[in-house]
C-alpha cells in the first residue's frame, strides 16, 4: 500500500516536471492568441441600413417533394425573419451597431454579452447562405477546380457525400455541417453548434469560408421527416445548386 502511494506520488511529480514547461507553453500560446484577437481593427465599411430578410430566391413550394412548402414558409418567414429582427435589436448600443454582417462574424466573441448577437448574426448569415445554395431540381456539379479539389481531398464525390452526411447526422442537437475552404486553401468538413459559423474566428477551433452546408436544426425537417434526419440529409442532396457552390469555392480560393 505504502509502495503504491509512493509510486503514485513519484508519478505525479514526474508528470509535473514534464508538464510544467508544456503548460507554460500553452499559457503563452493563449496569450499570443488573445493578443492576436484583440488587434483586429474595426471595419472600414459602416452599415447605415437595418438588416433585412432577403426574399427566398424561388417559390416556397419549389423544393417539393424534398423540402415541403410549409417548412420553407416557417423556416424562412418565422425563423430567418426572427434572426433578422433580433439581430437589429441586439446590436443597438454595442460596438457592432454599424458593422456589416461578415464583420460581426469575424469579431464576435464567446463573451456572454455577445451571445444574442452571435446567435442572431449567425442565424442571418447561415440562412441567407442556405437558401442560395439550393435550387428547384438542383444543378449538377460543373467540371472545374471545385470537383478536382473534391476528388483530391476525399477520393471521390461519393466519398465526400458520405463523409459530409455522416458529419451532419452526428451533430448532437441543433447545428450545421459545412464544407469550407480553410486559410491554407484546402477543403475541410466541419460542424458548428446552434447558429455558429466557421467565419467566427474568435469562436470556432478551425476557421474557414463555407462553400456548402446544411441546417440540421429540427425546424428544417421535422414537419416532413420527423426524427428521420438521415432521410432529410439524403433528400437535401436533390436540391443542391452545385454551380453556385462551385462559384463560391472559386471565390474563396482567390479571396
Ligand atoms: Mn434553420
Amino acid at each position: 500500500m505504502q509502495k503504491r502511494t509512493f509510486l503514485k506520488t513519484s508519478l505525479w511529480l514526474a508528470a509535473g516536471a514534464v508538464l510544467s514547461p508544456l503548460l507554460q507553453a500553452c499559457d503563452s500560446t493563449k496569450k499570443m492568441k488573445s493578443n492576436r484577437t484583440t488587434v483586429i481593427p474595426p471595419p472600414k465599411l459602416r452599415r447605415t441600413e437595418p438588416f433585412t430578410l432577403p426574399p427566398l430566391p424561388y417559390p416556397s413550394d419549389a423544393l417539393e417533394p424534398y423540402i415541403d412548402r410549409q417548412t420553407m414558409e416557417i423556416h424562412h418567414g418565422k425563423h430567418h425573419g426572427g434572426y433578422v429582427n433580433n439581430l437589429n435589436e441586439a446590436v443597438v448600443g454595442t460596438v457592432y451597431a454599424d458593422y456589416e454582417l461578415d464583420d460581426i462574424l469575424a469579431r464576435i466573441t464567446t463573451a456572454d454579452a455577445d451571445r444574442k448577437i452571435r446567435n442572431n448574426a449567425g442565424g442571418h448569415w447561415n440562412h441567407t447562405f442556405f437558401w442560395q445554395i439550393m435550387k428547384p431540381g438542383g444543378a449538377p456539379l460543373p467540371e472545374g477546380p471545385f470537383i478536382a479539389a473534391i476528388n483530391n481531398t476525399f477520393g471521390s464525390f461519393e466519398q465526400f457525400k458520405a463523409a459530409f452526411s455522416e458529419a451532419a447526422k452526428s451533430i448532437f442537437g441543433s447545428g450545421w455541417a459545412w464544407l469550407c475552404v480553410g486559410r491554407d486553401k484546402s477543403l475541410f468538413i466541419t460542424t458548428t453548434p446552434n447558429q455558429d459559423n466557421p467565419l467566427m474566428m474568435q469562436i470556432v477551433p478551425k476557421v474557414g469560408t463555407p462553400v456548402f452546408g446544411i441546417d440540421v436544426w429540427e425546424h428544417a425537417y421535422y414537419l416532413r421527416y420527423q426524427n428521420r434526419r438521415a432521410d432529410y440529409i439524403n433528400a437535401f442532396f436533390n436540391v443542391v445548386d452545385w454551380v453556385e457552390v462551385a462559384l463560391r469555392y472559386n471565390r474563396a480560393m482567390v479571396g
